[in-house]
């Protein structure tokens, strides 16, 4: 007999390949599979492009000394003929990764559609893909993964992740939605105007004139609302945007000591704000790619967060100029927000009345209710995160990890809240979230206002086999982590706070079978890994077993009646 099925059949019906499998559409008369969508095919008119102008001069660099700088939000009909532009081709359509597998690849994912963005606009956008990876090289550390390559995503190995209480520059994680722009000092300013008595402009050397401005100095997290989305999308997936939904793990969280001057001495050199203004919008340098139009970067945060020194303009980030990855010359940092609003290549601030409209403060990082998605969403569904909630997160050991210990098992981690609220308790649970311990306050990194706290622990685990680890921690308002990843599931996979679980294979040696068991792999040489590999060797002897039998009862019972009867 011929097997007719397509090989992934079976994958296809177990949801294992949830990329493949045909919706169905129950609402006509007759159910109805919708088809997959169909091959991409390109399509690029030239004859269009052409007709729009020479990319060179429509897209040439803004200014000297900005390498990888267009203005966008002061010339409309730039962007008109960049979208333009984008319109007369088509772009293959984003990987799929959640419902099918992600690459087993550094970097995890290219970047493809986003490089052929860039190279289709041309101009000073060419080179920028180039320049940026360029850069990652140069600036982060080797160990660095890569999630997406461009625009640059990365973090550190769990192993790294909390190695420090402060995060070295090159293991800080990056979050970057374009190219990195190559800016030398002597050729910037920044740019304050809107709503404010006096617009200026101000080199950094202005901002560092400590007659006219205050130094700040400041250990601050950042986290990107991203943090930790894995588990979410292992869960369910979730929008299929190939940028927001880098495949965040744990480590999209970093700390440094930032230096620089806060933004509310800036707006007073300006005179403050006037007619209204209540918002600033900031401004950074890179081309973002969405939905076909070409914009800068832009934000803003409410004047009350200014006003309570809580946006550091920052030049130095742990001793030292901020790399170029990082915002080099100059960053905002605004502490206890998700890390979207700490905009990067800072080169103008605008005092607004209300909160921006730019895409990534409008559309992107909305936090939706879980009937909120696909089929219905609307930006107004989704709540604008700004202040991160408290969370936390287990480095060490790893899901899936079989652990052997003595009865504590030891554990590594970070804790963290938003919004100037701090870590006040971590605890751990063996049990699946039954049962908790305190991490001892020895056993946790020192308290800052707007950083997160590093810890370890020995854990009592007297159980074997599979157990659930889970972390959560308590700030102090006393707000804690919900326990279950569903119940914070959202369609924008952000903020995933739940209490950390992480499954591991207890193997505990403090007992005495556990311990004979394991001196026998070793005398024999064998390893203990995988789990799964059987071992060719008995782990009784037959001598034990026969033993065994003569002193316990037999595994089935005689009933009385039934051993009369054969004598019947
Ligand atoms: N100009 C600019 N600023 C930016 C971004 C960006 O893409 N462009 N990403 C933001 C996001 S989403 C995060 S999480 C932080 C990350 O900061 P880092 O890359 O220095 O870690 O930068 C923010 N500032
Ligand atoms: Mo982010």
């Amino acid at each position: 007999m011929e097997t007719r099925n397509r090989p992934d059949e079976w994958k296809i019906e177990q949801g294992l390949h949830g990329a493949k499998l045909p919706i169905i559409d129950q609402t006509g008369p007759e159910e109805r599979p919708i088809p997959p969508q169909p091959e991409f095919l390109g399509f690029k008119d030239e004859a269009a492009i052409w007709s729009i102008g020479d990319p060179e001069k429509l897209f040439a660099e803004e200014l000297e000394g900005w390498k990888g700088y267009i203005e966008w939000e002061k010339h409309p009909e730039k962007k008109a003929k960049a979208a333009q532009i984008l319109k007369s081709q088509t772009f293959p359509p984003p990987p799929e990764f959640q419902l099918g597998p992600i690459p087993g690849t550094n970097p995890v994912l290219a970047g493809t559609r986003w490089k052929m963005w860039h190279h289709a606009v041309g101009g000073a956008l060419d080179s920028v893909p180039d320049d940026s990876w360029a850069t990652v090289l140069k600036e982060k550390h080797p160990d660095m993964l890569h999630l997406l390559q461009f625009p640059y995503n990365g973090e550190p190995p769990k192993r790294l992740v909390t190695a420090k209480e402060i995060t070295p520059n090159p293991l800080h994680f990056v979050r970057n939605h374009g190219g990195i722009p190559l800016i030398e000092v002597d050729k910037f300013s920044l740019t304050l105007d809107g709503l404010v008595a006096n617009p200026q402009s101000f080199t950094l050397n202005d901002l560092k004139d400590e007659s006219r401005f205050p130094r700040m100095e400041k250990c601050v997290t950042i986290q990107c609302s991203g943090t930790r989305r894995i588990e979410q999308i292992s869960l369910y997936a979730g929008e299929g945007d190939e940028m927001i939904n880098a495949p965040w793990a744990e480590g999209a969280i970093g700390t440094a000591r930032y230096v620089g001057v806060s933004l509310k001495h800036v707006i007073k050199a300006c005179g403050g704000l006037v007619n209204g203004g209540k918002h600033l919008e900031f401004y950074g340098a890179e081309s973002y790619f969405k939905k076909g139009q070409v914009h800068n970067y832009v934000v803003s945060v409410p004047w009350s967060k200014v006003k309570a020194h809580e946006v550091i303009l920052a030049w130095d980030m742990n001793g030292e100029a901020l790399p170029k990855i990082h915002g080099y010359p100059l960053r905002v940092v605004v502490m206890g927000y998700i890390g979207a609003r700490s905009v990067k290549w800072l080169y103008r601030i605008k005092a607004i009345e209300n909160p921006s409209l730019a895409p990534v403060q409008s559309q992107e990082y909305l936090y939706f209710n879980q009937q909120t998605g696909k089929h219905n969403q609307r930006m107004t569904d989704g709540i604008q995160i700004q202040e991160m909630p408290v969370s936390s997160a287990i480095m060490y050991p790893w899901t899936k990890q079989v652990v052997i210990h003595n009865g504590k098992i030891h554990c590594k981690g970070w804790a963290y809240s938003g919004g100037g609220r701090w870590p006040e308790r971590v605890e751990l649970s063996a049990d699946g979230g039954f049962s908790w311990y305190s991490v001892p306050q020895e056993r946790i990194s020192k308290k800052h206002k707007w950083a997160w706290r590093t810890w370890d622990f020995e854990l009592p685990c007297d159980v074997e086999g599979w157990i659930e680890i889970v972390c959560r921690c308590w700030d102090n308002s006393l707000n804690t982590q919900p326990l279950a990843v569903r119940a914070a599931w959202n369609w924008g996979l952000h903020v995933t706070s739940s209490a950390h679980r992480i499954s591991v294979y207890s193997v505990n040696k403090s007992r005495e079978l556990t311990r004979k068991r394991l001196a026998m792999f070793e005398e024999k040489g064998e390893s203990f890994g995988p789990l799964t590999n059987t071992t060719e060797w008995q782990v009784q002897s037959w001598e034990d077993y026969k033993a065994y039998w003569e002193t316990n009862d037999p595994r089935d019972m005689e009933n009385e009646y039934d051993s009369r009867d054969l004598e019947d």
